[in-house]
C-alpha cells in the first residue's frame, strides 16, 4: 500500500506486488546476452517489494540482479509505470525495448507507454546495487545498503487526456489561505479536445473550468481561490485538507495541511508559535524486510515513537515512504527529510565531481517532488556530515541550497554538521544541525557544554548567530539485554547514562531548539565499511538504538520516555 488515502477514484491503478522472476548476475553478463529479450530460466522468484539481502544465501550480495514480471493488459491502453523506489542503478525494459535508466534509491521514477496493445507483456528490470566513490551514498557508509525493488511498482491506465501533475501552493494571511492549484493535463489525441476540469476539497466542489488541449500537447491550468479561516495544521493538531481535481475520465487527490514555518531568534516557529523538537533519528529498516518496510509495521513504529513522547522524526538518511509521512501528517509530527549523502568518510575531491553533484541535485529535486505536499515536512536537508570546512564543500552546498530554494520557499533548509567548531557553511542555512558524540567517540559527555559555548560564539561571528540549532545526532551503543550494576561501555546502562546527561545539557541551553537522538532502532551495518571504519559495531549492527532492531525497548528508551514526556 502506497498511501493511507486514495489518490484516484476514477483512474485505474494496480500494484504489481507479488512474486517476480529473479536472477543474480554477479558477472554482469545479462546486457551482453540480452536477458531483457530472453530472460534466462530462473528457479528463483522474489516477492516485490523487498530487498534481496533478506533472502537465503544473499545476505551480503551487492551487484547486479534482474527481475521479470508478466503483465496482462485486457484492452489496448495508455499505461504509466511507476517504480516507487529501486535501489541504485535501474534499467527498465518492456517487451525487450529499453524504456529508460534511473539512478537513485528512495524516490519514484516513471515511464509512459502510449497505446500499449492488449495481451501479455514482459516487464524486465535490471538493477545494480553496487556502491562506488561516486554513488550516493558512496562505498563508505554506516548502514547496510540493501539491493532490490524496495517499494511497489505501480501500473496505471491513462485516458486520452490525463492529469499529468497536480501541485498545490498557498500563502497564509492569518488563517485565510490564498491557494493556487496547478494542474497539468496531457493529451494523447491527434486532434484538439476540450475537457471540464473540476476542483473540489473534501467532496465540496470549489471551481470548474473548460480547458482546451491541442493534439498531443500538455496544458497547464491554475485554480486560484481564497479559503477563509482554514484550520491550521500544527504539532499535535493534524488538520488536513484533501484537494481533488477531476476531468470526465481522470482524477487525482493530494492532501495538504496549512501551516506557516519561520525562524526567529534561534527558534523554529510553526504558525507563529515556537516549537521545541523532541525527536529521534529513524532509519526505515528492519532485519526481516530491509528497506522494504511494510506499512503495518509503520503503524507500530509510530505508536512506539508517540509512546516515547516525540513530536518529530529525522528521516535519516534518505527520503522515506510516503505512507510513513502520511502517518506523521495525520498525527501532527514534524519530519526532517534528507538525501543519502553520508559524508563522514567522503573524500573532499568527491564533492567536486560533476557526476556526484548531478546525482545529488537530481535527488534533491526528486525528494522535494515526492514529499512536497506533506505538512509534516518542515526541513529539507541537503547532506549529513560532509567535510564542511572546505571551499569545495561550500561551492557544492551553495548549489544544493539554491536548488532547494528555487523549488520550495515554504520550508527550512538545513544539514547536519560534524565539525561545528570549524564549519564554514553555517551562514548558508536556515537551521543548523549538529552531530556530536561526547561520551562515546570523544571525551566525557559533559564535553557538550564547552563545545556548545564555543559553537554559539563562532556562529555569531560568522553571522549565523540567529539560526536555530538542533542537536541532530548524539548517543552511544547499548547492546540489548546487556545490563548490570554499573554503566559499562556497550551496556544498556551506559547508553542510558550518555543520552540522559546529554539531554539535560541541551535542554538547559536556551540556544538549542530541539534534540534528535541517534537513533530510534538498532540497524544492520555495512560489513565492507564496518570492517574498515567501524570496528566497534558488535554483531555487525549499529547498536545505538533506543529499541533493538526488533523494536524491543532498552533502558535508554524508558529514560528518554520519562524525559521527553516531562518536557512541555
Ligand atoms: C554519524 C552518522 C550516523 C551514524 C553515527 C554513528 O553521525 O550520521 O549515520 O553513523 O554517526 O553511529 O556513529
Amino acid at each position: 500500500m502506497l498511501r493511507t488515502f486514495r489518490q484516484h477514484d476514477i483512474r485505474r491503478t494496480e500494484l504489481l506486488d507479488g512474486p517476480w522472476d529473479f536472477i543474480k548476475d554477479p558477472l554482469n553478463a545479462g546486457v551482453q546476452e540480452k536477458w531483457y529479450e530472453r530472460f534466462p530460466h530462473s528457479s528463483q522468484s522474489l516477492y516485490v517489494p523487498s530487498c534481496w539481502n533478506n533472502e537465503l544465501g544473499m545476505y551480503e550480495y551487492e551487484g547486479v540482479a534482474w527481475y521479470r514480471k508478466k503483465v496482462q493488459i485486457t484492452t489496448a491502453q495508455h499505461v504509466r509505470l511507476i517504480f516507487h523506489a529501486v535501489l541504485g542503478h535501474s534499467d527498465v525494459y518492456l517487451d525487450g525495448r529499453h524504456l529508460g535508466y534511473h539512478y537513485g534509491g528512495f524516490t519514484p521514477f516513471e515511464f509512459i507507454v502510449p497505446s500499449l496493445a492488449a495481451g501479455e507483456h514482459e516487464l524486465v528490470v535490471r538493477t545494480d546495487s553496487t556502491l562506488d566513490r561516486l554513488t550516493i551514498p558512496t562505498e563508505q557508509v554506516d548502514w547496510f545498503h540493501y539491493g532490490g525493488i524496495i517499494r511497489p511498482c505501480e501500473l496505471q491506465c491513462l485516458p486520452d487526456l490525463y492529469i499529468e501533475q497536480l501541485k498545490i501552493d498557498y500563502e497564509l494571511h492569518g488563517t485565510d489561505a490564498d491557494v493556487s492549484v496547478h494542474v497539468q493535463i496531457r493529451s494523447f489525441l491527434q486532434v484538439e479536445q476540450t475537457t471540464r476540469l473540476t476542483l473540489s476539497e473534501g467532496g465540496r466542489e470549489l471551481d470548474s473550468e473548460e480547458v482546451r488541449i491541442d493534439a498531443g500537447q500538455t496544458v497547464s491550468h491554475t485554480f486560484k481561490l481564497l479559503l477563509p479561516e482554514v484550520r491550521l495544521w500544527n504539532v499535535g493538531h493534524p488538520e488536513l485538507y484533501s484537494f481533488q481535481v477531476r476531468t470526465e475520465d481522470d482524477d487525482k487527490t493530494e492532501r495538504i495541511g496549512f501551516r506557516r514555518i519561520e525562524t526567529k531568534d534561534q527558534r523554529i516557529l510553526i504558525n507563529g508559535t515556537p516549537v521545541y523538537l523532541k525527536g529521534v533519528n529513524r532509519h526505515e529498516e528492519h532485519p526481516e524486510w530491509g528497506f522494504a518496510f511494510p506499512p503495518k509495521l509503520m503503524h507500530k513504529e509510530l505508536d512506539i515513537i508517540l509512546e516515547l513522547g516525540c513530536n518529530s522524526v529525522r528521516g535519516s538518511h534518505y527520503p522515506q515512504s510516503s505512507y510513513w509521512l502520511d502517518l506523521l501528517d495525520e498525527h501532527g509530527l514534524v519530519y526532517w527529510s534528507e538525501i543519502p549523502i553520508w559524508g563522514a568518510a567522503l573524500p573532499n575531491e568527491t564533492v567536486s565531481e560533476p557526476l556526484f553533484q548531478q546525482r545529488a541535485l537530481t535527488m534533491i529535486e526528486e525528494m522535494i517532488g515526492l514529499h512536497v505536499h506533506h505538512p509534516s515536512v518542515i526541513f529539507w536537508s541537503v547532506h549529513n556530515e560532509i567535510d564542511s570546512r572546505t571551499q569545495e564543500a561550500y561551492g557544492f552546498t551553495q548549489a544544493l541550497v539554491d536548488l532547494v530554494r528555487s523549488l520550495d520557499t515554504s520550508r527550512l533548509v538545513t544539514y547536519a554538521t560534524m565539525h561545528p567548531l570549524e564549519d564554514i557553511l553555517l551562514p548558508l542555512f536556515d537551521v543548523i544541525g549538529i552531530n556530536k558524540y561526547f561520551g562515546w567517540y570523544e571525551g566525557e559527555v559533559g564535553g557538550f557544554k564547552d563545545m556548545l559555548e564555543q559553537f554559539h560564539e563562532r556562529a555569531m561571528r560568522l553571522g549565523a548567530g540567529d539560526r536555530p540549532v538542533l542537536m541532530t545526532e548524539f548517543g552511544g551503543a547499548g547492546l540489548s539485554g546487556d545490563v548490570g550494576w554499573e554503566p559499562r561501555l556497550f551496556s544498556e546502562d551506559y547508553q542510558a547514562y550518555i543520552v540522559t546527561e546529554a539531554l539535560a545539557i541541551f535542554r538547559n541551553d536556551p540556544r538549542i531548539g530541539g534534540t534528535f537522538i541517534w537513533q530510534f532502532a538498532d540497524i544492520r551495518g555495512d560489513l565492507k565499511s564496518t570492517s574498515k571504519n567501524f570496528r566497534d559495531r558488535a554483531r555487525g549492527f549499529n547498536n545505538k538504538g533506543l529499541v533493538n532492531e526488533y523494536r524491543k525497548p532498552k533502558q535508554s528508551f524508558r529514560e528518554v520516555r520519562r524525559i521527553y514526556r516531562s518536557w512541555s
